[in-house]
C-alpha cells in the first residue's frame, strides 16, 4: 500500500478520500486555493499545499502546481476525485511520467472514453448494448447523413464526439431540419471541444438514466456492483439518485452488469467506472462511460457494502479486488440527496456564511459534506455542499428514513434546495418508483410559485 497520497480536489470529496485514506493508514496531502485555506478536511490534514487562487483555471486545474505539490511532500500517488482534472487523459499521463500514481484507469481508457465514438465502438465490441444509430461519425456528405437517419428513423439526436454529460447535442424532428442541424452540431463541437466529430442516434424520448457500477483492478478481475438511478435531473444535474433502480427486473441488470464486466476485462480497465445507459420500454442502451469516481458512489456503498473510494486506492496501489462477483448482494435500498447552495425553485447559487448546522443522524444515515457552522461557501465552485445519504430495508423505509433526516436538518445562514427535498419524497409519483428524465422539469413547471 502506498505510504502517502496527495487528493487533487476540493469540498465534501476530498473529506471522503481523506476518509477513506485514514482507514487505510495511508497518509494524506491536501491541495486548496485560497478560497479554501478554511475548509475542514485541510485543518484535519497532516499536510496541506496552497496550489494558487480561487479560480479553478489557477487551482484545481492547474496541472504543474499540483504534480509540484506532490514532488515537494513525496507523495507517490495522486486521487483527482471527481470534476476538475478526474477525467483528463493528459493529466493521467503527465502524473504517471512524473513518476507518481494515478488513482484511476490508464490514460489510454480515459482516452478511449472521452471520445464518445470510441467508447461507443469498443461497447459494441464487447457485447454492451447502445442506443442505435451511425456507425461511428458521420460522414459530410449530406446525402449519406439522411440516408443513416431515415434507417435510424427519426426523431434523432446528433451528438458531438468530444461532448457528455448533456453538452454538445441536438435533437432532429425532420429531414429538413436534419443537415443544418449536424453543420451547426459541428461547428459548435469545433469551438467547445476542439473536435468537430458528431454521431448520430435514435432519440429515446422518456428514458430513465441508469447506470451500473464497476471495479477493476490490474489482473484483469472486474465486478459490477448493481445499478442507480438517476433519472431525478435538472439541466443534467441531478438532484438525487438510489440503488437499486425500482421495478427493473433483476435478470436483465445482471445480464446488464456482465456486459459491462467483460467490457472491462476486454480494454484493460483499472479502478472504479460507471456505465451510463438509458433505459426504456425494458431495454438498456448504453450512452457514455465514466471513468471516475462519482458524486453517487454512496448509494452503491450502502446497498453493498463495499468502500468504493478504498477500493480505488487498493487497486491503484497493485492490490487485487478482495471479493469475487459471487460476494456481492445487494442489501436493502439506498437514496442520496445532493444538498446545493442554491434557491430550491430558481436554482440561482447562494454562497455565503452559513451561520446554523445541524446534521441529521439515527439508523441508516450518512452524511458526507465539509461544512460546518461558520463555514463561508464560496462562490467559485460548484454549488453542491453535502449529501445525505439514508439506507433501509425497503425502499419504503429509506424513504421514510430521508423524510426524517431532511426534517432533522438545519442549515441557516444561506438558501439551500433542502425544501425541494422534502417536497420531492413526499410526491406520489416519485414515491411509486420509475420516475423518467424528465419528471423533474415537469414537476416544477407545475410547482411555479
Ligand atoms: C440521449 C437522450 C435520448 N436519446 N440519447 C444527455 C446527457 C448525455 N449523457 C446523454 N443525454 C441524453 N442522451 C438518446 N439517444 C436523452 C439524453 C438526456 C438525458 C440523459 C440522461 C440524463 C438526463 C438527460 C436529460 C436530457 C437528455
Amino acid at each position: 500500500m502506498f505510504k502517502k497520497i496527495l487528493i487533487a480536489n476540493r469540498g465534501e470529496i476530498a473529506l471522503r478520500i481523506q476518509r477513506a485514506c485514514r482507514e487505510l493508514g495511508v497518509k494524506a496531502v491536501m491541495v486548496y486555493s485560497e478560497a479554501d485555506r478554511d475548509a475542514k478536511y485541510v485543518r484535519l490534514a497532516e499536510e496541506a499545499v496552497c496550489i494558487g487562487p480561487a479560480a479553478s483555471s489557477l487551482s484545481y486545474l492547474n496541472m504543474p502546481a499540483i504534480i509540484s505539490a506532490a514532488e515537494v511532500t513525496d507523495a507517490e500517488a495522486i486521487h483527482p476525485g471527481y470534476g476538475f482534472l478526474s477525467e483528463n487523459a493528459d493529466f493521467a499521463e503527465r502524473v504517471e511520467k512524473s513518476g507518481f500514481q494515478f488513482i484511476g484507469p490508464t490514460p489510454e481508457s480515459i482516452r478511449l472514453m472521452g471520445d464518445k465514438v470510441s467508447a461507443k465502438q469498443a461497447m459494441i465490441r464487447a457485447g454492451v448494448p447502445c442506443v442505435p444509430g451511425s456507425e461511428g461519425e458521420l460522414p459530410d456528405d449530406a446525402v449519406q447523413i439522411r440516408r443513416i437517419a431515415k434507417t435510424v428513423g427519426y426523431p434523432v439526436i446528433i451528438k458531438a464526439a468530444g461532448g457528455g454529460g448533456g453538452r454538445g447535442m441536438r435533437v432532429v424532428h425532420t429531414e429538413a431540419a436534419l443537415v443544418n442541424a449536424v453543420t451547426m452540431t459541428k461547428a459548435e463541437a469545433g469551438a467547445a471541444f476542439g473536435n468537430p466529430s458528431v454521431y448520430m442516434e435514435k432519440f429515446l424520448q422518456n428514458p430513465r438514466h441508469i447506470e451500473i457500477q464497476v471495479l477493476a483492478d490490474t489482473f484483469k478481475n472486474a465486478v459490477y456492483l448493481g445499478e442507480r438511478d438517476c433519472s431525478m435531473q435538472r439541466r443534467h444535474q441531478k438532484i438525487l439518485e438510489e440503488a437499486p433502480a425500482p421495478g427493473i427486473n433483476r435478470k436483465l441488470i445482471e445480464r446488464i452488469g456482465e456486459r459491462c464486466v467483460t467490457a472491462c476485462k476486454k480494454m484493460g480497465y483499472r479502478g472504479a467506472g460507471t456505465f451510463e445507459f438509458l433505459y426504456e420500454a425494458g431495454e438498456f442502451y448504453f450512452i457514455e462511460m465514466n471513468t471516475r469516481v462519482q458524486v453517487e458512489h454512496p448509494v452503491t456503498e450502502l446497498v453493498t457494502g463495499i468502500d468504493i473510494v478504498k477500493t480505488q486506492i487498493m487497486v491503484a496501489a497493485g492490490e487485487k479486488l478482495p471479493f469475487t462477483q459471487r460476494q456481492i448482494t445487494i442489501h436493502g435500498h439506498a437514496i442520496e440527496c445532493r444538498i446545493n447552495a442554491e434557491d430550491p425553485y430558481n436554482f440561482t447559487p447562494s454562497p455565503g456564511r452559513i451561520t446554523t448546522w445541524h446534521a441529521p443522524g439515527g439508523p441508516g444515515v450518512r452524511v458526507d459534506s465539509h461544512i460546518y457552522t461558520n463555514y463561508f461557501v464560496p462562490p467559485n465552485y460548484d454549488s453542491m455542499i453535502g449529501k445525505l445519504i439514508v439506507h433501509g430495508d425497503t425502499r419504503e423505509q429509506a424513504l421514510a428514513r430521508m423524510r426524517t433526516a431532511l426534517l432533522e436538518t438545519a442549515v441557516e445562514g444561506i438558501k439551500t434546495n433542502i425544501p425541494l427535498h422534502r417536497e420531492l419524497m413526499v410526491d406520489a409519483k416519485f414515491m411509486a418508483g420509475g420516475t423518467n428524465i424528465h419528471y423533474l422539469e415537469h414537476w416544477l413547471e407545475q410547482h411555479k410559485r
